[in-house]
């Protein structure tokens, strides 16, 4: 792109009352701050932090460090404030007020990210959902940015034509997305009903974002034999440069084949109305007979991106799933690893190709486990285990009896095991 890109100032402010943050995981937030202002298209041109015990009602930081932000405003010629949290329309204004220059917050800036990227009908159509309530939230808040035409960060997105009208129309706009967003998941229904009926195992590629997903999904592909190059997902150095869900033929070394999916990245403080818009989307986890976690070995906050990660499949509701954990780019570690060594974790390079066979091996065996049928009888009191079969696996008849739920089921050897006490017979 030709346009010149808009010098952006950072905000954070580490409230120290109720969870601080040392001046590590601080550094860390506003260095990922950046790296999300460049993925929308600016440019970082200083940052500031403030420590408070608790966030400013009317200003989220204190007046003195408002002020100080606007001289920093005019001395760098900013075109913008970002800041790192959530913003109440009020703080928005007043701040607006304040520095003298459009303000945006975290959610509106990762929104803005998403409306660039988003390719399929769905995808645009559940970004646009998401700003539509951000904004509907924020309506007596927001000013420059509402009245703000021409582009730039935090205005695109294809709600943008009826951004600039009243709540009613923002509310006949959110209906008419939701009946729109119904019809393709009933489409998206009919599909899945289809594969699984051709019975082909799924295999979903979940992480945070730049961890590796579609690099792995292109490595995996590559043994099938209607794989060309055209069927290489897109992978670069950015946050989140993969939005729309694909599904991509692979093959194990059996000979079985089976779908590998990418998916959108995580991050940290991902929006809620993001993750409810896009739970559609990521039902294909939900669906799926296997998770494979890709962790970024190489990033410092490893740990903290993978309870990130772990936090949204809860959301989800599956972690229950199965789950392999893969530690990636250990090409950039020198091969050494200090990560504990657990079964369903593997060390692996996309890169190199390190490791990657025995990461195929991992998958089969999870696969093509093998299953008993079971008749099982669990007390009432133990519903969690009900639920988890449920959901797990096949079950073919239950019913509530004298002394609890009598279900008959297909168990894979682990869960077999698992709930050994309760089964009656094979
Ligand atoms: N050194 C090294 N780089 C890697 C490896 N795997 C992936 N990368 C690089 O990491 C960057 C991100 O990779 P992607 O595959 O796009 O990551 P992703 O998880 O799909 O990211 P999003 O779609 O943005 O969530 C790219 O520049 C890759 O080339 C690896 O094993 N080693
Ligand atoms: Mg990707």
């Amino acid at each position: 792109m030709e346009e010149k890109k808009e010098k952006i100032l950072i905000v954070g402010l580490n409230i120290t009352d109720i969870k601080k943050k040392s001046q590590f995981e601080m550094e860390a937030s506003m260095d990922e701050l950046e790296e999300l202002v460049e993925a929308a298209g600016g440019e970082v041109v200083a940052r500031l932090t403030q420590n408070r015990p608790s966030r400013d009602a009317a200003y989220y930081i204190g007046t003195g460090k408002a002020e100080e932000v606007r001289d920093y405003v005019e001395k760098l010629e900013a075109d913008m404030v970002v800041f790192n949290d959530e913003l109440s329309g009020v703080q928005i204004r007043n701040l607006e007020d304040a520095v003298g220059v459009t303000v945006l917050d975290r959610t509106a800036l990762i929104l803005d990210i998403f409306a660039q990227r988003a390719l399929s009908r769905e995808g645009k159509m559940q970004v646009e959902l998401a700003q539509l309530k951000y904004r509907r939230s924020r309506l007596i808040g927001l000013g420059k940015q509402l009245s703000r035409t021409g582009g730039g960060i935090g205005t695109r997105g294809p709600g943008e034509k009826k951004l600039e009208t009243d709540r009613r129309h923002i509310e006949g706009r959110i209906n008419d997305i939701k009946k729109e967003l119904a019809d393709v998941r009933r489409n998206r229904e009919v599909q899945r009903g289809q594969r699984m009926k051709a019975n082909v195992p799924i295999v979903a590629l979940v992480g945070y974002t730049n961890a590796g997903k579609s690099s792995l999904l292109n490595s995996l592909i590559k043994t099938h034999r209607e794989y060309s190059a055209e069927k290489e997902v897109f992978s670069k150095d950015m946050l989140f440069a993969t939005l729309d869900v694909t599904l991509r033929k692979a093959v194990l070394p059996s000979g079985k084949e089976f779908l590998v999916t990418d998916t959108v990245g995580f991050v940290s403080n991902l929006p809620h109305d993001l993750v409810e818009a896009f739970k559609a989307t990521l039902e294909e986890v939900k669906y799926a007979d296997l998770i494979v976690h890709v962790v970024d070995a190489s990033n410092e906050n490893y740990d903290m991106q993978m309870d990130t990660t772990l936090d949204i499949l809860k959301q989800l509701d599956s972690l229950d799933k199965d789950i392999i954990t893969v530690f990636n780019k250990m090409d950039k570690m020198g091969f050494e690893a200090d990560y504990p060594k657990q079964e369903d974790m593997v060390f692996i390079s996309c890169k190199t190709g390190y490791n990657m066979d025995l990461l195929v091996d991992m998958i089969e065996k999870k696969l093509l486990k093998s299953f008993t049928k079971a008749k099982l009888l669990i007390p009432f009191e133990r519903g969690d285990i009900f639920n988890s079969i449920q959901k797990k696996s096949q079950v073919e008849h239950f019913e509530y009896v004298e002394n609890g739920i009598s279900v008959t089921a297909l168990l894979s050897d682990e869960d077999y095991n698992r709930y050994r006490e309760f089964v009656l017979e094979q």
